[in-house]
């Protein structure tokens, strides 16, 4: 039994795709990412980017070409499957929106539940969920990329972008695929007033300047 074994240490993948001129967003979020996110685990970042990036241990950088809005995050999927066998080697993994910060603790609690054979989830109730920080074991989240990889495929044959592309996408696979739900604290608007902790923070942001 390895030490990683004995205490339980998982290898965890976190996702983050920066390309154009969101390559800003990514010193401040990694720098979080230390500070707060499975701290008891091996994390390893794969940065999705079309900029030069520093060479350090548990971040992975991979070479990835801007498409213009709305491809960018509609695509997200195609570049998660498109890289199965490495991120399968990963025990769960998680995408995270580049444009986003980690203000307290994340760690196991957002682990999915090892749920017995006869588990029977909750009826399905409307939630709908954001787009920008989501994941599970390795395996579930690559089954979920090659499924939407394939739907935003077939839409896009038809002419069809569904109206908050991937995160619209998501929300149908999710009503099919009960998850484990997280709330607004791991995806808290920088700028809202929520009854809830801030644990991840999604940046404010001027999206017309910074799609540009
Ligand atoms: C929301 C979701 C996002 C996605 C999107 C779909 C949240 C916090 N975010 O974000 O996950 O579902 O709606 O429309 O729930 N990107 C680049 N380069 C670019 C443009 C985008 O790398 O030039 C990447 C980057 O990782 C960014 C992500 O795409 O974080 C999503 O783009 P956004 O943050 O501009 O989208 P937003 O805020 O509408």
């Amino acid at each position: 039994m390895s030490s990683r074994d004995k205490f339980n240490i998982m290898k965890i993948g976190l996702l983050i795709i920066a390309t154009n001129k969101y390559d800003v967003f990514i010193p401040p979020l990694l720098k979080s990412v230390k500070k707060h996110f499975m701290k008891n685990h091996e994390v390893t970042t794969f940065v999705f980017t079309d900029k030069e990036m520093p060479n350090k241990k548990g971040l992975v950088s991979l070479p990835h070409i801007h498409e213009p809005w709305p491809n960018v995050t509609l695509k997200r999927y195609h570049v998660f499957d498109k890289h199965k066998k490495e991120l399968s080697e990963m025990d769960y993994l998680y995408y995270c929106d580049v444009d986003m910060l980690f203000v307290s603790d994340v760690g196991d609690e957002i682990l999915p539940d090892k749920n017995s054979t006869a588990y029977v989830p909750n009826e399905y109730k409307g939630c709908y969920f954001a787009g920008g920080f989501n994941g599970g074991t390795s395996k579930a989240f690559l089954n979920m990329s090659r499924e939407i990889k394939d739907r935003v495929n077939k839409d896009l044959e038809n002419n069809i972008i569904a109206i908050w592309h991937d995160e619209s996408q998501l929300n149908r696979y999710l009503i099919d695929n009960q998850p484990k739900v997280l709330s607004p604290s791991y995806c808290y608007p920088e700028s809202w007033d929520l009854p809830f902790e801030k644990k991840i923070l999604a940046l404010d942001k001027n999206h017309k300047e910074i799609r540009g």
